[in-house]
């Protein structure tokens, strides 16, 4: 049976979730199967996931490179949903403290720094895999593939694929002819996410926060620069041109990320809040929002997945039209892919 074959057979399973063929021992941290090459040293044999050792002395922050946001009454959400199912509405009123938020996305370098200072694995490295849009992966890559997801088989599930290697073991954000190194850092799950912010002495924003801040005090736009996609025939966002998932015509520069100072998008001088990666949120997911006047929300208080925003480079109208303020995804805490990222938030 060829791979394409086993690719078609799947999509007749049924659907299946990204991680339902990622097997998972919580008994073993794996390290014995952590047999990549590593750009820095690392102390041999350390392996730690959820028992990041935070230190005062580690805490950074780089307000420079965030921006304030007045603390005050905001809208999120919308009456005029497009894709009703994933709970864009209704249109909501919130009161927020002032906070502050990364002007770009967490970085592949600043992610480094993080990892060369705590020895912290990202859960696709202890897991083994991490899924990565088709289109990215060369043939030798996708012949080694066997797992994919059945109603989209443009995702692989591509063995040691991760935020060092995000096309798998022969790619590597620091090879000549591509050095990612200011791209976004991908392939990390929320908790990954959780440790970075933390560990720079911040947090996730909530998703009220994060929706505030694309929106930029435009209200009841579809964009944080407006309603327009390409004001003026400019490129706004790192997203998919083209017939998805087969020709992508790289019209706005970048088949895949673009480095996190493109594309600076609006009042507030967030750049790529929408497009180039889904950015994780603090909230868990749910699709029924109370109306009601919410001060602070920080959404329910417990659930099965996390609020992801903003939609990424394989976002295009015909299949995801999700990078928009008030569009909105969600994936299990501990997913990861290529197209997944962060930016921190903390309060002022
Ligand atoms: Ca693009
Ligand atoms: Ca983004």
């Amino acid at each position: 049976m060829t791979v394409l074959n086993f690719y078609k057979i799947q999509m007749l399973i049924g659907y299946f979730y990204l991680y339902v063929n990622a097997v998972k021992d919580n008994s073993n941290c794996q390290c014995s199967k952590l047999n990549r090459q590593l750009i820095f040293s690392r102390q041999e044999g350390y392996c730690i996931v959820n028992n990041i050792k935070f230190n005062a002395t580690n805490v950074i922050k780089e307000k420079r490179k965030m921006v304030k946001i007045n603390a005050g009454t905001y809208f999120i959400g919308t009456n005029n949903p497009i894709l009703v199912a994933d709970g864009e509405g209704p249109k909501r009123e919130v009161v927020l403290d002032s906070f502050y938020i990364d002007k770009f996305e967490v970085s592949n370098k600043e992610f480094m720094t993080f990892v060369s200072a705590t020895g912290y694995m990202t859960e696709a490295e202890n897991f083994g895999d991490s899924f990565v849009f088709e289109g990215l992966l060369t043939q030798t890559t996708k012949d080694k593939v066997n797992k994919a997801v059945a109603q989209a088989p443009w995702w692989l599930l591509v063995k040691q694929a991760s935020w060092q290697h995000p096309e798998g073991p022969n790619s590597n954000i620091t090879c000549t002819y591509l050095v990612r190194m200011d791209h976004p850092v991908s392939h990390v799950s929320w908790n990954d996410a959780v440790a970075y912010c933390n560990w720079m002495g911040m947090r996730l924003p909530t998703e009220a926060e994060w929706e505030v801040a694309c929106r930029g005090e435009l209200s009841d736009r579809l964009y944080p620069w407006g309603n327009k996609l390409m004001p003026k025939n400019q490129h706004k966002a790192n997203i998919w041109q083209g017939n998805f998932p087969t020709e992508n015509t790289e019209e706005d520069g970048y088949k895949g990320t673009s480095p996190v100072t493109m594309f600076s998008q609006n009042r507030y001088g967030l750049h790529n809040i929408v497009g180039n990666v889904w950015e994780w949120t603090a909230d868990w997911w749910v699709i029924k929002h109370s109306s009601d006047r919410l001060i602070n929300p920080i959404g329910p208080s417990s659930g099965s997945d996390k609020v992801k925003k903003g939609g990424s480079y394989l976002c295009h109208k015909s299949y995801c039209y999700r990078y928009r303020c008030a569009a909105r995804s969600q994936n299990t805490p501990d997913s990861s892919a290529g197209n997944l990222g962060f930016r921190c938030a903390v309060s002022a």
